[in-house]
């Protein structure tokens, strides 16, 4: 399969999170692209850049007002006298207006985010454009006939919505992919999410959709980040009831306590029987990652590539978490050069 991936998207440094009360570098680093990029170029894949897509395509599953503020947020930002990175200084909770988007520009960041641990900083928009074109690519390739591609994607996606960011995304990548696949001959695409956290923003964006099937393994928000949604009993609604389908594993989860998830994942997508299958492929459930709590093996990472080829659809691995700067290469590329290995040609 091919990799799309931009330098573009290394943009986005420097920025600094709250994490336990404390502001650290951010985990989530250009380092992380440039070691899962290494790994892949050893392996032979062929990398290519992103198409130019146009910026209306982020309007498919984001709201405009929302892609404006990213979009001009560092500027006001600066303009106001500062430099650094933004962090929000409050938020929406029970009992406050949602429907009131403060026109100063601490009011809307804490408006259109969710956590402390998302910064914006002067590159952010450019390398969020930049991962976004690098998942549509990778869709384009599949819906072009590919049997599967990768995108290399960085800032990651899973927990921006339609309206909001945070949980170290802007864009939401994987459900740019999935619809591009909807509007290039798929009736219904599934999306796999194997990041360690809840995919928040994709459940959200298809939530009332019956063509996007979205099937979340992570772990218990009870205890693990975004600590809000994600339990078990969220299963869509309206037209989408019965298309969100989540499973939630306890801290501590190894292969074998991971793999039936996995198989009753990869079940739920089979009755569903899509045209194409989108990845959300984290792989922050690795035992020496800093920031979670699963305890995958590097062996596991062949295994989860052999499961996923297994399901035999088109498929498109969007690059979520991972924060084992020395691992997630070589983490990503067992996942990738398995799915290789057992895939047929179209
Ligand atoms: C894409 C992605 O993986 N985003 C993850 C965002 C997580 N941000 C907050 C993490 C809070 C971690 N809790 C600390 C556990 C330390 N052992
Ligand atoms: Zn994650």
């Amino acid at each position: 399969m091919r990799v799309i991936y931009s330098p573009l998207q290394c943009r986005h440094d420097g920025g600094v999170e709250m994490h336990r009360g404390a502001l650290l570098p951010s985990f989530e680093s250009p380092a992380r692209a440039h070691t899962i990029l290494a790994a892949l170029q050893r392996g032979g894949f062929e990398v290519l850049p992103p198409r130019d897509w146009p910026e209306s395509r982020l309007l498919e599953v984001h709201d405009a007002e929302f892609v404006e503020f990213l979009r001009n947020a560092y500027s006001r930002w600066t303009a106001g006298g500062r430099d650094g990175s933004m962090l929000p200084s409050g938020f929406p909770a029970r009992g406050l207006r949602q429907d009131r988007r403060p026109s100063g520009i601490h009011g809307a960041l804490g408006y259109y985010t969710f956590d402390a641990s998302t910064p914006i900083v002067a590159g952010t928009w450019d390398a969020a454009v930049a991962a976004a074109r690098c998942a549509l690519t990778a869709a384009a390739l599949v819906a072009e006939g590919d049997s599967a591609a990768y995108a290399l994607c960085r800032p990651p996606g899973h927990h921006a919505g339609r309206s909001f960011f945070g949980g170290y995304c802007y864009l939401n990548n994987a459900a740019l992919a999935a619809q591009h696949l909807r509007n290039h001959g798929c009736a219904r695409v599934a999306v796999l999410d194997v990041d360690y956290h809840h995919g928040n923003g994709t459940q959200e964006i298809f939530w009332e959709r019956e063509d996007v099937l979205f099937v979340s393994l992570h772990a218990t928000p009870e205890s693990e980040y975004p600590y809000f949604l994600g339990y078990a009993d969220e299963r869509g609604a309206g037209r989408g009831e019965g298309y969100t389908v989540n499973l939630p594993l306890p801290l501590g989860t190894r292969w074998h306590e991971y793999r039936p998830a996995l198989d009753a994942a990869l079940d739920a997508i089979a009755r569903y029987a899509p045209d194409a299958l989108v990845v959300s492929l984290g792989v922050d459930t690795f035992e020496a990652d800093p920031i979670s709590g699963f305890k995958l093996t590097e062996p596991d990472y062949s295994e989860l590539g052999d499961c996923l080829a297994a399901a035999r659809l088109p498929t498109v691995l969007v690059q979520e978490g991972g924060y084992a700067i020395a691992e997630i290469g070589a983490n990503v590329a067992r996942v990738l050069g398995a799915f290789e290995t057992n895939t047929l040609r179209r």
